[in-house]
Formats: structure tokens, C-alpha cells, sequence
């Protein structure tokens, strides 16, 4: 009974331990609220910004939203989550927000905070984002970049797309580069796939995309006949990246 009593009266000290730890490892992280929850350092994967506590709240998030958004048709509100990101050179977080509207519906926001306190919509797209991600590469002189990975398609298709995408000096959301990750389609009775991924090469500032097409059976999925892959050469000029010919 004592050592169950001490264990008890331990593991939270244990716990507040590691909480804190946790917290130290991550003061270089951000604050991640899902549907007014903040969740836990742990469950963030972003670095480059500052860990932030500024108290925004869906509400408000959804009265931007409604005094500020683009769109004529109703926000479908219930599948809204914002993260607070340090997207810019500058010492306040921005926010970001989706909302999540269905498989290929959705919406895409960043507001950025004004000198008296108001946050201002500085970018809107009807675009279903399915992720966001600081990228782990830096162009020379960029401010991070972001992968924001859409999700596309209608009857038949399903396309899901890289974005990278960051704040440059104007202060413009800018799309550096666009890249398809995955693209099924139906074409001619078979499902026509391709399957696509990046990388940047650091040394030189170029980024890599290979591609893989292939065609496969609209009853099981399976591949028919031969794959093809091909590959592009992308270099940084004037803030995008241009294929190289
Ligand atoms: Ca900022």
C-alpha cells in the first residue's frame, strides 16, 4: 500500500516533469489549437516561430471569417481548426485556418495581425487543405517556406497537390512552386495514376520533382501494363521556382 501511495503522490511530479521538458524542447515551436483545444507541443511538428499565447478563440476566428471572407455562400464553420504560425520575419504570429468541408471542399485563410490589434484576411483560397508544414529548407534569404497540401477532384478523380508557398517582402502569400503527389483519374475505362514527389537540393538551390504514371484496373486497382517516370529540374528566379530547360 505505501509504495502504491508514493507512486501516486510520484508519477504527477513525473508528469510535470516531462510536461516541462517538453515545453523547454519546444519554446521554439508553435501553439496548436484544434476547435478551441490547444493541443500539446508533442502533437506539433513546426518549428521556426514562437510559442504563442495570444487567447484567439474559434468565435473570433469565425467572425473574421464572416466579416472579411470572400465568399457569398455560408463557411461550413463546424469543420474550422486555425494554428497561430510565425510565417514572416516579423516578431507576431500569423494565423492560419481551414476548414475542412468535405473530401475535396474546403477553405483556406491567413489573417495577419494589424498594428492596432485587428487581424486583417491576407489570403483566401477554396482549396480543402489537408496539411500545412514549415519545409525543412530555406531558400537564400526566403522567409519559410510552407507545404500546403490540397486536395482535389470531382467524379472519378481525386488529386492531391503540393503548395509551397510563403510571405515575401511585400508581404504577399506567394506560391513558389506547385507539384501533383498524387493524380487518379479515369481515363479509357483503367484508372490512369501518377504518383509524385520532391526534393530540394541545398548545395545548389534546386528542387527535384520525379513523377511515376501508370494506368491500372478500374475492378482491383492493380497496375496494367508499364509505368513511366520522368523527372524536373526547378531553379529559384524571382522568388518562384522555374522548371530548368
Ligand atoms: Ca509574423
Amino acid at each position: 500500500m505505501k509504495v502504491k501511495r508514493s507512486l501516486r503522490v510520484l508519477l504527477p511530479i513525473l508528469g510535470a516533469c516531462t510536461i516541462f521538458v517538453g515545453t523547454a524542447v519546444a519554446s521554439n515551436s508553435v501553439g496548436l489549437f484544434v476547435n478551441d483545444k490547444a493541443l500539446s507541443p508533442k502533437e506539433t511538428k513546426l518549428d521556426h516561430s514562437v510559442n504563442i499565447q495570444t487567447g484567439i478563440t474559434k468565435d473570433m476566428v469565425e467572425d473574421w471569417i464572416r466579416k472579411q471572407g470572400n465568399e457569398k455562400r455560408d463557411y461550413y464553420f463546424d469543420g474550422l481548426s486555425f494554428e497561430e504560425m510565425n510565417v514572416d520575419g516579423d516578431s507576431e504570429p500569423e494565423v492560419l485556418v481551414r476548414i475542412d468541408g468535405g473530401v475535396h471542399l474546403g477553405d483556406f485563410f491567413i489573417f495577419d495581425k494589424q498594428s492596432n490589434g485587428s487581424y486583417k484576411l491576407i489570403f483566401e483560397k477554396p482549396w480543402h487543405v489537408e496539411s500545412w508544414n514549415i519545409e525543412n529548407f530555406r531558400a537564400d534569404g526566403m522567409n519559410p517556406l510552407f507545404n500546403i497540401v490540397t486536395r482535389t477532384g470531382g467524379t472519378g478523380a481525386d488529386v492531391r497537390e503540393s503548395h509551397l508557398m510563403y510571405m515575401n517582402d511585400s508581404g504577399v502569400w506567394t506560391e513558389a512552386w506547385k507539384g501533383t503527389l498524387k493524380d487518379r483519374s479515369v481515363f479509357q475505362g483503367k484508372y490512369h495514376v501518377a504518383m509524385g514527389s520532391y526534393q530540394f537540393n541545398d548545395d545548389n538551390g534546386e528542387l527535384f520533382y520525379w513523377q511515376t504514371e501508370m494506368d491500372a484496373s478500374l475492378e482491383d486497382n492493380k497496375q496494367e501494363g508499364d509505368s513511366k517516370t520522368t523527372m524536373k529540374i526547378f531553379n529559384l528566379q524571382q522568388g518562384k521556382f522555374i522548371e530548368k530547360k
